[in-house]
């Protein structure tokens, strides 16, 4: 479809712990990000079901449809307000070439619909089987949590951590703690337009019954005042071993700032409206 610059570069980046994604990665490094997400759940710092300061975002109901193909001209999407993906939580500073991104969402009775803006300068994928370091290509990280409870989601279905692929699938960990593709919950689509990437996802929203490989999921039908758990994120590769940059639109103030995928706390407030 495009050009994805892809690099032989590999350098080690031992700077970031890396225990997301647990297949393949010993039982201890398992009950250690346990361990992390019990330590943040439970200590002082974040009593409440969510981390102060949490942004709050209105999202409209769409009044036409979205067709998800990556072009942003849909009636539906000059409606919703942008939101600024601009806390770093992982990795140095880096400059609005290297990445630079924003995103927007609105919703249907079945379905939200999320528009990301994102200019990276390279596009790299390498780890080209999706369930392999997914978090470690370039990747947008949609998090949601369908009753804003908050809480541990790392190897439960509380909330859904859906990392989006550069072949358009979508990739979480499962309750039996391992990597699963979430593809049939998504449609998702992306094509550059001069130096951005439009990025447009439709997303079913499960809640906290949904259970691995059974034929019983339902999406939750939504509706005016629902109230969701949200963030989106990108995690920025240009060419290395490791993810670069891990860059998201809530701030994490106080623990490890790379914790989304295990603690729904840090998710912003979503209001749906007529
Ligand atoms: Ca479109
Ligand atoms: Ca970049
Ligand atoms: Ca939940
Ligand atoms: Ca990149």
């Amino acid at each position: 479809m495009t050009a994805l610059s892809i690099t032989n570069q590999k350098r080690a980046y031992t700077d970031r712990p890396e225990i997301e994604g647990a297949t393949d990665v010993p039982l201890f490094m398992r009950i250690i990000g346990v361990i992390m997400a019990a330590t943040w759940l439970f200590s002082g710092v974040a009593e409440a079901s969510h981390l102060p300061d949490r942004s709050t975002y209105s999202a409209p109901k769409a009044s036409a449809t979205i067709r998800v193909d990556g072009v942003a001209d849909d009636a539906a999407w000059a409606e919703a307000e942008w939101r600024e993906i601009k806390y770093r939580w992982l990795g140095p500073e880096y400059t609005a070439e290297d990445f630079n991104g924003r995103f927007k969402l609105v919703w249907t009775p079945e379905r939200i619909y999320i528009l990301a803006e994102i200019e990276d300068d390279i596009l790299f994928d390498g780890h080209r089987d999706p369930l392999v370091q997914y978090w470690d290509d370039d990747c947008p990280e949609i998090f949601i949590d369908e009753d804003y409870s908050g809480g541990e989601h790392q190897f439960n279905h509380n909330a859904f951590a859906y990392h989006m692929s550069l072949d358009n699938r979508a990739i979480d960990i499962g309750s039996d703690g391992k990597k699963r593709e979430y593809t049939d919950h998504t449609e998702s689509r992306w094509r550059q337009q001069g130096d951005k990437v439009i990025w447009e996802v439709a997303i079913e929203i499960y809640d906290d019954s949904f259970v691995d490989d059974s034929e019983e999921n339902e999406p939750v039908k939504l509706s005016a005042g629902k109230v969701l758990g949200l963030m989106v994120a990108y995690c920025d590769n240009d060419g290395s071993e490791l993810r670069e940059n891990f860059i998201g639109s809530e701030s994490v103030p106080t623990g490890p700032k790379d914790r989304g995928y295990i603690d729904a706390g840090l998710f912003g407030k979503v209001v749906l409206h007529e």
